[in-house]
């Protein structure tokens, strides 16, 4: 290993190790996991919470040391944020409106700002994590990729993070796998990263069955590598 393979990311996170395959650990050629939305809201008990969402977690803890980089994503909206049905007359939760100009489904009130439902699971080591990247902050629009907000224009910095950090692959798990984790996925691959789908780690939410199927699809036809 030549020093550059064991230098850490940044300094708050002594414990990670680096990438431990030696071709893909070149400074410029690295692995980042993608850990999206594993937080209270999206699992039982939760505002959101995704069918056996929270059995991703023990595959996350166990996956994270093995990768260079390790990034989470938190969806994390104001109170007001008008993808919640509960922000509009006479919309329930479900039902698909237009907002902006865009289609957007309405959801329930979730993951609000500094609040417990927010909050990035308890048994999700955080000393693993090097980065968290927050999303759906701006009321008007909805985020479900951890890149870009639904319109494509606003970055949340993940993209700038990534390559700053050499990365040129990305693995991606986590919650939702017919929203938030699909769109992440899409947008990786759309920019260039080589782009894999940890399914295992994955958990839909299926409002129509055969959701998760049509997302899967959607990924492989744009070239995420579903393993
Ligand atoms: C998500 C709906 C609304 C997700 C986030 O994490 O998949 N889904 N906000
Ligand atoms: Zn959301």
């Amino acid at each position: 290993m030549n020093s550059s393979n064991s230098e850490t990311p940044n300094s708050h996170s002594p414990s990670v190790s680096p990438e431990p395959n030696a071709s893909l650990s070149a400074p410029h050629n690295r692995s980042a996991l993608i850990l999206v939305d594993l937080q209270n809201d999206f699992v039982t008990g939760g505002a959101l919470a995704v069918p056996d969402g929270a059995a991703v977690v023990p595959l996350a803890n166990q996956l994270a040391p093995k990768f260079y980089l390790v990034v989470a994503t938190q969806d994390w909206h104001p109170a007001d944020h008008q993808s919640f049905a509960a922000n509009h007359v006479g919309l329930r939760v479900g039902e698909s409106f237009e907002l902006h100009g865009r289609p957007q489904i309405a959801w329930p009130v979730h993951c609000v700002q500094g609040t417990l439902g927010a909050e990035l699971i308890a048994d999700l080591n955080r000393n693993l994590i090097h980065h968290v990247i927050r999303k759906g902050e701006d009321p008007t629009i909805d985020s479900y990729s951890g890149f870009f907000d639904n319109g494509g224009v606003r970055a949340t910095g993940m993209e700038q993070y990534l390559r700053d950090h050499g990365v040129t692959t990305v693995f991606i798990m986590g919650l939702a796998t017919d929203y938030c984790v699909k769109f992440t996925a899409l947008d990786a691959a759309k920019i260039g990263f080589a782009t894999r789908l940890i399914l295992e780690g994955c958990r839909g939410v299926e409002l129509q069955p055969g959701d998760c199927q049509q997302a899967l699809d959607q990924m492989r036809a744009a070239g995420v590598e579903i393993i």
